[in-house]
């Protein structure tokens, strides 16, 4: 998710050549000054930053580990703004939140991907309130993604914004929901109509938090509307949508400190895992290369259940790795959010998820047909892969649509990847992980 920030702070720190004077420090920032700017960090952010970055290298000796940690720290202090990190609870129960923002931001995709965050690693009971009642689309669009993701929603085309946060909320109340979040209509541009209605539901809902949802790719004017939507509303965090395009990943080094607001979640990607906290010196391990081991564990363990897992392991080592088994994982990773953003949090492995490029495992092709493959199997053919005479494939074949061919190749895929896991989970496993790692490097994923 951070990759160009990362990089370019990687290609700095490795270009400097420590000697311990003056003239290799100012080299080293000339560096880092070209990095970050290319990396489209506020320019007034960047002088601060090595500003400090000097003095303090200078004040306890000059040096790489001094430069370093000076770097880091600073690095901290600009990515946190006074107030709450990540997603926080109030002490009463239900936590309402107020997502606003301009039109297109992200907001309503947002509202999802956080109700999605808190149901399945917090295991929150979560309800999203369709305050957005000037399209029908508008509605719509939230019934497919709490439909999908298996959160009330509650909406009323006939209401009125206030009416309907007023509603929910008793809901919410009497039915013990934790968190309410309300998605609400956006505008072109500010104006005072879109304040006002705003400022109405602010009111009503009285919400623990307001958070504001920019577009990534909006760059500063990102931070300028921000600044308008805290004096004219107040906002309590705000959430970058769409860092996966193209901006250059400098906006978010930039607006907690310029905005006096924390950023709060990171959003790359359309679809519901892809979001991510923003826990301040997380994010600096991972800039300086390091990356978030905190995060990968929090992220894993609600998912990945312990006890499950080692049920799956014994099964693969006696080679009894069947069709649900097999299902059960692939949505398992796909509740992990893409394959790139996990690769970025292991240490060292930022530069590998580059490669690796995001698989994709709604829609690739091959996922499509293993799918419809194992759907027309029989309970007992699930369970037992060996089942599967001549016959049967071809009753297979035709259920899915698929041709003999394309059955007995995923078949085999299958069979080679139950011989593969049994290898890799025994003796000696993690080394041909490793080797596998660095085969794929040339030539992408084997298929
Ligand atoms: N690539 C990418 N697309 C995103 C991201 N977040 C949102 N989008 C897309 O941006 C478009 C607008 O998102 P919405 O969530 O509908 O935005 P909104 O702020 O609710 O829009 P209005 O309700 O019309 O004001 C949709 O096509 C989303 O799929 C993201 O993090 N990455
Ligand atoms: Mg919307």
């Amino acid at each position: 998710m951070f990759d160009t920030l990362t990089s370019s702070f990687k290609s700095a720190i490795d270009k400097i050549r420590f000697y311990d004077d003056e003239k290799a420090l100012k080299k080293a920032l000339t560096e880092l000054k070209k990095s970050l700017l290319k990396a489209d960090v506020h320019h007034k952010v960047v002088k601060e930053l090595l500003s400090v970055v000097e003095k303090e290298t200078k004040k306890n000796g000059i040096g790489k580990e001094n430069f370093l940690k000076a770097l880091q720290n600073e690095l901290t202090k600009i990515l946190t703004a006074k107030g709450n990190q990540g997603f926080v609870f109030a002490s009463k129960p239900p936590t309402v939140v107020l997502m606003i923002g301009l039109q297109g931001s992200g907001k309503t995709t947002t509202t999802g991907k956080i109700a999605h965050f808190l149901k399945e690693q917090k295991k929150k009971k979560v309800m999203i309130v369709a305050a957005d009642l000037q399209r029908l689309a508008a509605v719509e669009q939230l019934r497919q993604i709490t439909e999908q993701i298996g959160v009330t929603l509650v909406a009323d085309e006939n209401s009125t914004p206030t009416k309907i946060v007023k509603e929910a909320l008793d809901k919410a109340k009497k039915e013990l929901y934790d968190v309410v979040l309300i998605d609400t209509a956006g505008r072109l541009a500010i104006d005072d109509e879109l304040m006002d209605e705003l400022a109405q539901i602010k009111k009503v809902a009285n919400p623990d938090e307001l958070f504001y949802v920019a577009d990534s790719m909006t760059g500063m004017d990102a931070v300028r509307t921000a600044q308008t939507f805290k004096d004219k509303i107040g906002i309590t965090g705000v959430i970058l949508s769409k860092y996966d395009g193209d901006s250059k990943g400098g906006v978010a080094l930039g607006i907690a400190h310029q905005v006096g607001v924390p950023l709060r979640f990171i959003g790359a990607g359309e679809k519901m895992p892809d979001l991510e906290q923003f826990i301040p010196d997380r994010i600096v391990s991972r800039l300086m290369g390091g990356g978030d081991l905190e995060s990968l564990a929090e992220k894993t363990a609600n998912i990945i259940d312990e006890k499950k897992a080692k049920q799956l392991t014994k099964k693969i080592k006696k080679g009894k790795f069947n069709f649900n088994d097999f299902l059960e994982q692939m949505e398992s990773m796909k509740k992990l959010g893409s394959m790139k953003s996990i690769m970025s949090m292991i240490p060292g492995m930022g530069a590998m998820a580059k490669q690796i490029g995001d698989m994709d495992l709604d829609n690739s092709q091959e996922i499509k047909q293993i799918k419809a493959l194992i759907s027309s199997m029989t309970p007992k053919e699930r369970e037992n892969p060996d089942l599967l005479n001549n016959t049967r494939k071809r009753r297979l074949a035709s259920g899915a649509g698929l041709s003999q061919m394309q059955v007995n190749r995923i078949l085999k895929q299958f069979k080679n990847a139950g011989r593969m896991a049994k290898q890799l989970s025994g003796k000696g496993g993690m080394k041909q992980m490793q080797d596998m790692m660095k085969n794929m490097k040339g030539g992408g994923i084997p298929r």
